[in-house]
């Protein structure tokens, strides 16, 4: 959700700032804290493997809030990304350049006490436990690289909102197949208390294959949990579908189709499981 303004003041021309880690307080780190040891505790039996693996390779577990000088040692020898910070939401072109160059942005500032399980800006928790995890792995590293390239190429085709989509179902809400089990992978999920539960346990959301056209087309809901969630078999089955497909066709049929709306459920989906909607309902009242 970016605009064309130049940086605020402070800001590099790539909107990037110091984190200024020595001026959290004990508060902020302690807030991490809390919200740290409530997900690790739910996540592992929840969450795709590769995610707990990251937490440890990173080695995340430490207490505080992490700095990112100490955090980008470990995460540039595994995969070669970097975090940097960020005051806030950053044009959507400047994402997709700093992805696409292994950057991931970060917000520094931490929620408040009162924020603990909702707020709209991307605060630290949820950029870096959310998302930082997973850039350890080598194939989910690449698709967020391929995603930035996928952005540039959009920007210039007008197809922003059919890539947006595609982050929203993927990369902040997707879920995965492991085993005969579905699993946590999206960091919008993960740094949820509340919707690590709802999105696997709760029978109101409809669970999809996920299929690439399906999902460019899809709208989505900012204001609750997600209506429908989109399931993948693998990263490499992501990456694949994506980096290494021409996607100049499926625009243009996306292009050229109405958008659908969350709650539906097509005759051509792959349903995993056909959700009762009954949150929206009880909601909508
Ligand atoms: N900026 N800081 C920040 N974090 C995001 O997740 C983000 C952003 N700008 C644009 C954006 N996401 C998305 O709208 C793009 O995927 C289109
Ligand atoms: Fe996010």
């Amino acid at each position: 959700m970016g605009n064309a303004d130049s940086p605020p003041p402070g800001a590099a021309p790539d909107w990037t700032i110091p984190q200024d880690w020595a001026s959290y307080t004990a508060q902020d780190h302690a807030l991490w804290d809390h919200m740290f040891a409530r997900q690790a505790a739910m996540l592992p039996t929840r969450v795709v493997p590769a995610f707990m693996e990251g937490l440890n390779v990173l080695r995340m577990s430490k207490p505080g809030i992490p700095d990112f000088d100490e955090l980008n040692e470990r995460l540039s020898q595994a995969t070669g990304w970097q975090v940097v910070a960020v005051p806030g939401l950053v044009p959507d072109e400047i994402f997709f350049e700093h992805l696409a160059n292994r950057r991931f942005v970060a917000g520094r500032f931490i929620r408040t006490p009162a924020q603990l399980d909702y707020l709209q800006e991307p605060d630290i928790f949820h950029d870096v436990f959310g998302h930082v995890p997973l850039l350890a792995h080598p194939v989910f590293a690449d698709y967020m690289q391929a995603y930035g390239e996928g952005g540039l190429r959009a920007a210039r085709l007008g197809m922003i909102e059919a890539l947006a989509r595609l982050y929203w179902y993927t990369v902040e809400f997707g879920l995965i197949r492991d085993g005969g089990d579905l699993k946590l992978y999206g960091a919008g999920i993960v740094s949820s208390y509340s919707e690590s539960l709802f999105a696997l346990d709760d029978p109101s959301p409809h669970r999809i294959g996920f299929d690439l056209e399906r999902v460019m087309r899809s709208r989505y809901r900012i204001d609750d949990y997600q209506q429908n969630y989109f399931v993948i078999d693998s990263f490499d089955e992501l990456l694949k579908q994506t980096r290494d497909a021409d996607l100049g066709p499926i625009y243009e049929r996306v292009r050229g189709r109405q958008p659908i709306d969350v709650g539906t459920l097509l005759p051509t989906d792959i349903v995993i499981h056909a959700g009762t909607q009954g949150r929206a309902r009880s909601m909508a009242h």
